[in-house]
């Protein structure tokens, strides 16, 4: 047989990469000439051990999985840049931020906390929000969640906490959830706990995109300037689109329509061209300021709140291209707080300390060896060279004698290999003193101020989310006396919270609990709530528009270019996907009504005659869809043709119900004052 051309020119000894070539090789190259029939004796004989085919295929099958993240197991990522717009060289050397318009690859990563890899993607949680910044001088790795605060102080409690929240030990469930008696056993026991609680109680647990989150870096961190000048720093990502959440029975709905809605929606919006971006917003303070606080800078369950220390903008990360490969580079990305580059460096926060440990931990065991940083994903996009050898899955071949440090092989006319530099990383002194114990620092010890600060700060619609999810979850607890001791800490952030909890579950409302500092007001911090930073727009947001037979053409395809330019995306619906004859012309449809529910829909439009609307208020499916937009109070846009099904769906009229001439305007907000009339929130 002549030779393969594509073959002969495949790669090169110690290249991993599969490229190029049509023909079906095995992992050594060599051609399959038969992908279908295993080698066996005789036509319906037994299969032989001798088929290295089969057996290579399988046994690399076999072990296509690795394990999962114990934490943050489900996640989206895309690969994007961060461009400097404001440089700041008098504040850190950092060189990603050295000059306007510097651009610095990354790789982004976010997830679910909770659940386990196949899990959904819209449960009540806190979001992960890795950023991987490929930088001249090396990766580094700011993962962060989408809240600023995290539910413990020291890191040597976090097996408990992930304990406690994860599926119960005996009886493996509630997958994904927090509502269960374990986790808030533990919250209750915690008071520290008790701020990021509230937090993942309102509706920043339940965003609408990972496009329409914050993110935040959490702990203080430190920059540090060319001359050594150190200031503390917090990293804040703001995104462009608005932040945005689901309202919580439309997330639940959700994990029935769509398990993948975030995967997807990002996954959609970027093929689409439809770029996310966020401002990077830094907090930038001194030793001064961090002093003149009430709390301690180095506690993770604390903020600092902007209008305290204000945001100075520095840079624009945007997400423009989606992972060629899932497993290759969303699973196997490696995300180490401990990768920081010359300028940013970590402060003393305890629980940032621990994490410097757990993660580089995590990855020997998670993707077996400590090579782990040669796979595309992780390896750093600068030169890297040092005297660290072998290993499993070494697919670096290092030439030359030397691999130890110092050496003389210079004088000898050999490579002596790289040597440190006076430019590298060099941690800015700092002076230690004190007894070595087991101890929490008394300023970590108020854990009810910033609770409340939060609470204060939302809209009545949002505390009334916050009091509802409280209800929700503390009702799925069945031990009583945990019940109990929740509200007991509620009292200490707010009265009227903790009532509205207990009245919402039928208890008595207990004793407060015993604060070890009384708590303090802090003035309300607009910046918390998200109602009050409501950016109206209907960019990124997504339009589902029912019509069925008979509808007109025209006022379809007009609707349907207006939310366009709109900057929405129009998605059509009807009850069959195929084709259907209109008034006008025939139209198929993106999706099928059952399987298109309006949930998945930031407004929706019914583009209905009287009689086609009269025909679907006798399908559920119909009804549901204009009933769930209604509850999840988003605009309806309709043709006076609808009202049959209007009717049906019980739709009282309001701001959000309009004709379709206003809907794309109608349709870039939600409706939180028809709250009460769909509803009974605590
Ligand atoms: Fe993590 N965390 N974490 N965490 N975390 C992991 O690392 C850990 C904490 C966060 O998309 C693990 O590679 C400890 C805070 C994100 O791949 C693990 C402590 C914050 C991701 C781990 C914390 C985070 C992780 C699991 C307490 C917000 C996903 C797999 C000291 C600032 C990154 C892995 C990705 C993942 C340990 C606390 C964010 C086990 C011990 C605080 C976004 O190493």
């Amino acid at each position: 047989m002549a030779p393969n051309p594509d073959r002969t020119e495949q790669g090169n000894a110690g290249e991993t990469q599969q490229r190029g070539g049509e023909t079906l090789t095995t992992n050594h190259g060599i051609p399959f000439s038969d992908n279908q029939n295993s080698l066996r004796a005789g036509h319906r004989g037994p299969t032989l051990l001798e088929d290295f085919l089969l057996r290579e295929k399988i046994f690399h099958f076999d072990h296509e999985r690795i394990p999962e993240r114990i934490v943050h197991a489900r996640g989206s990522a895309a690969h994007g840049h961060f461009e400097c717009t404001d440089p700041i060289p008098e504040l850190t050397r950092a060189s990603l931020f050295a000059k306007k318009g510097k651009k610095t690859p990354v790789f982004v990563r976010f997830s679910t906390v909770a659940g386990g890899a196949g899990s959904v993607d819209t449960p009540r949680d806190v979001r992960g929000f890795a950023v991987k910044f490929y930088t001249d001088e090396g990766n580094w790795d700011l993962v962060g969640n989408n809240i600023p605060v995290f539910f413990i102080q020291d890191a040597i409690k976090f097996p408990d906490l992930v304990h406690s929240v994860k599926m119960e030990a005996d009886r493996g469930y509630p997958q994904a959830a927090s509502a269960h008696d374990t986790f808030w056993d533990f919250v209750s026991l915690m008071p520290e706990s008790l701020h990021t609680v509230i937090w993942a109680m309102s509706d920043r647990a339940i965003p609408r995109s990972y496009r329409m989150m914050q993110g935040f870096g959490v702990h203080s961190f430190k920059l540090v300037n060319d001359q050594g000048e150190t200031r503390f720093v917090k990293f804040h990502w703001h995104p462009r689109l608005g932040m945005q959440s689901l309202v919580w029975d439309e997330s639940a709905k959700m994990q029935g329509a769509d398990n993948d809605y975030h995967r997807r929606d990002l996954y959609e919006a970027i093929a689409a061209g439809d770029h996310p971006e966020w401002d990077l917003g830094l907090q930038i303070f001194d030793q001064e300021l961090a002093d003149s606080l009430p709390w301690d800078v180095l506690d993770a369950t604390k903020i600092i709140p902007e209008e305290i220390v204000p945001l100075r903008v520095v840079g624009r990360l945007v997400l423009d291209r989606n992972p060629d490969n899932f497993f290759a580079e969303t699973e196997q990305v490696a995300f180490l707080p401990s990768n920081i580059v010359p300028g940013i460096e970590f402060s003393d926060d305890p629980l940032l300390q621990g994490r410097l440990f757990s993660y580089l931990d995590t990855q020997k065991s998670r993707l077996g060896t400590t090579n782990f940083h040669q796979i595309p994903v992780n390896a750093p996009k600068c030169p890297f060279a040092n005297m660290m050898r072998d290993g499993m899955m070494q697919t670096q071949v290092p030439k030359g004698r030397a691999n130890y440090e110092p050496n003389s092989l210079d004088q000898a006319g050999e490579d002596p290999g790289p040597r440190a530099s006076a430019e590298g990383f060099a941690t800015a002194p700092q002076e230690v003193s004190g007894p070595k114990l087991r101890i929490r620092a008394e300023s970590f010890g108020d854990h009810y101020s910033q609770p409340r600060l939060f609470w204060r700060s939302q809209t009545a619609n949002e505390q009334a989310h916050i009091a509802s999810a409280f209800v929700f979850e503390l009702s799925k607890v069945g031990l009583g006396h945990v019940r109990s001791r929740v509200v007991s800490h509620l009292r200490n952030i707010d009265e009227d919270l903790a009532k509205r909890v207990a009245a919402g579950l039928a208890i008595e409302l207990p004793e407060a609990a015993k604060p070890f500092r009384d708590p303090i007001d802090i003035a309300p911090s607009d910046a918390l709530s998200i109602q009050k930073n409501w950016q109206p727009t209907l960019k990124g947001r997504k339009v589902g528009i029912l019509f069925a037979e008979g509808s007109d053409k025209a006022e379809l395809d007009a609707l349907v270019a207006a939310v366009g330019k709109a900057g929405g995306t129009p998605f059509t619906i009807a009850p069959k996907v195929g084709g259907i004859a209109l008034a006008g012309g025939e139209a198929k449809a993106d999706g099928q009504l059952a399987g298109s529910p309006s949930v998945l829909f930031d407004a929706v439009a019914l583009v209905l005659t009287e009689e086609a609307a009269q025909k679907l208020a006798r399908d559920g499916a119909a009804v549901g869809f204009v009933m769930d937009a209604f509850a999840h109070l988003k605009a309806i846009g309709h043709t006076p043709g609808a009202q049959p099904l209007l009717d049906r769906a019980g739709i009282e009229p309001d701001e959000g119900v309009t004709d379709l001439a206003a809907l794309p305007q109608a349709a870039a907000r939600r409706y939180w004052d028809r709250e009460p009339k769909v509803r009974d929130l605590a």
